[in-house]
């Protein structure tokens, strides 16, 4: 453990912005809910065929899908058939601006994936390696419930940090880590004014070619 820019205990490897949302977290939440009215939250299936415990959904010009066929990104909606929503302009103006902060200036996503997490509900070790352009950043915005982030190294059998991510929380990651892994502690149940027993997480990606 280091303590990075933001005078803050964090793990190396990322850029940890505590509280840089979170005078926009009632606003954001209402736009997440906003996208979930047009492109609703769904469990995806892993092309293995085991359904996540994460429901999920996606807005701007592409979003993250699973199924049998695989892991993508996909312009439309197959559950609709619709172009994902566009991403709310609050979204883009807060990715933008925790990107510029981390380094990133210029960050341009055109993806950001919703996960929703209830009580229980976890995300095990991964990369990210479905985006075209694995030298633009990942930011992620928490809201809602805290869980416990799982910080992993280069391989899957590096010991994770853990980082506890409150409502409002915002997390760089690029460069050297962009392939880390990383994954999500079960979500301890709880209950959250604006949100209710949930924990919503917003990563933006450039997930096409820039
Ligand atoms: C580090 N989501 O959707 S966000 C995911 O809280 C995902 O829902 C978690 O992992 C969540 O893929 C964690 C943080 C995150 C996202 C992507 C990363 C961290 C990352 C890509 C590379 C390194
Ligand atoms: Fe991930």
């Amino acid at each position: 453990m280091t303590p990075d820019l933001f005078g803050e205990t964090a793990p190396p490897g990322l850029a940890y912005l505590p509280g840089f949302a979170l005078a926009e977290e009632a606003a954001l939440i209402g736009a997440a809910l906003g996208v979930a009215a047009a492109a609703p939250l769904r469990v995806m299936s892993t092309p293995g065929g085991k359904k996540m415990s994460v429901a999920a959904t996606n807005c701007g010009a592409a979003g993250w899908v699973s199924d049998a066929r695989g892991y993508r990104y996909e312009r439309r909606d197959p559950l609709t058939s619709l172009p994902w929503p566009a991403m709310p302009g609050l979204f883009l103006t807060l990715a933008q601006a925790a990107a510029a902060q981390a380094g990133f200036a210029g960050f341009n996503p055109d993806a950001c994936l919703i996960n929703c997490y209830e009580p229980g509900a976890k995300m095990a070790l991964h990369q990210d390696k479905d985006e075209a352009d694995l030298t633009a950043p990942i930011v992620s915005i928490s809201l809602g419930l805290p869980a416990v982030f799982l910080w992993g190294g280069a391989n899957r059998s590096d010991k994770p940090a853990r980082l506890p991510l409150h409502s409002g929380d915002v997390v760089v990651w690029g460069g050297a880590t962009r392939l880390n892994f990383h994954g999500i502690a079960p979500l301890p149940s709880g209950h959250h004014p604006p949100l209710g027993a949930a924990r919503l997480n917003l990563t933006f990606r450039r997930a096409l070619r820039a």
